[in-house]
């Protein structure tokens, strides 16, 4: 007997559309390091969702072959999870800068991983907003100069790694386009993962953002967490280590559940089953929390 299993390559994931990030740009690698974790994971590009918000790293969608939706400003991740809801068989990518899910869309985040539907969030850290010319971004660290803080920044910055902890996230990682395999791998994880994941990526803005936040310093910088032989079942370790934000690069994964439990969409597929419906219309989508 044979079976016709289609197997999924690197550039089947890879459209047409010209990337118009400035050369050098982090974000070049972490659409890279997507196909290859793509390709590994082979779902077909037509069953994959890929939701953005607005910036220069929100543009990623468009440069993959998934159905891809660059919404609005900070609030990608509603819109996956309606997307998630309507169609739990969707594999659900959701991507962003540090601007869009910590700044205008932070309250969102907490509540997706309350929330917990099975769906990988993309973070491209580069710690100022790109696409708005180099203002201070929720990850700018304190003291830093750019266009709107012209003496340096007054504030400490957001920690995405402990907020997203903090709020019992289930699946938390970070890597680096200086790192290729190691990011392709952490997104694929994530991808695996049964629940809500987290990825950081520190992905430089060479335009805009701070002079040792380079690709080649990063590679000279990076520690894995797994050459410290972190456990990643802790998440008191990983919050230890979690601290280092903004001084050491750790890469890899600083938590994974390691009993994950039931997520959300687990409870939408059976109803999903029980009202005889695959993908609801949209009319019907709210059917589904209906006693029964
Ligand atoms: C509601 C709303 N507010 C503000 C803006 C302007 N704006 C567009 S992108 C952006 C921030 C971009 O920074 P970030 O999200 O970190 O992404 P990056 O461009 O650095 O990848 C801002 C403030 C907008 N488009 N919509
Ligand atoms: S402004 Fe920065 S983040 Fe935007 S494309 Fe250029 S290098 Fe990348």
């Amino acid at each position: 007997m044979t079976t016709n299993v289609e197997v999924y390559q690197a550039k089947d994931y890879k459209s047409e559309l010209k990337p118009i990030w400035c050369p050098g740009c982090g974000d070049f690698g972490v659409v890279q390091a997507i196909y290859r974790a793509l390709a590994s994971v082979g779902r077909p590009p037509h069953e994959i969702a890929f939701v953005s918000g607005i910036g220069c790293s929100s543009r990623i969608p468009g440069y993959t072959t998934a159905y891809g939706f660059n919404s609005v400003h900070g609030r990608a991740l509603p819109i996956a999870q309606g997307i998630k809801l309507a169609n739990p068989d969707l594999l659900v990518l959701v991507a962003g800068g540090d601007g869009d899910g910590f700044s205008i869309g932070g309250g969102h985040v907490a509540h997706a991983i309350r929330r917990n539907l099975d769906m990988t969030y993309i973070i491209m850290d580069n710690q100022i907003y790109g696409l708005t010319k180099g203002q201070l971004s929720p990850t700018s660290p304190r003291g830093l100069t750019t266009a709107s803080s012209s003496y340096g920044s007054m504030e400490d910055s957001v920690n995405p790694l402990l907020y997203v902890l903090g709020y019992g996230a289930r699946f938390v990682a970070q890597g680096t386009p200086a790192d290729m395999a190691g990011l392709a791998g952490v997104i694929e994880e994530g991808i695996r993962f049964p629940g809500f994941a987290f990825i950081n990526v520190q992905s430089p803005c060479v335009t805009y953002g701070q002079a040792d936040q380079q690709l080649k310093t990063q590679k000279s910088k990076m520690v894995t967490l797994q050459s410290l032989g972190h456990d990643s079942a802790s998440r008191i370790k990983a919050m230890e280590l979690a601290q280092e934000y903004g001084h050491t690069l750790y890469t890899g994964v600083f938590y994974r559940d390691p009993n994950p439990g039931p997520t959300l969409d687990d409870f939408v597929r059976e109803r999903h089953t029980a009202l005889s419906q695959r993908a609801l219309p949209r009319a019907s989508v709210l059917d589904v929390f209906q006693p029964h």
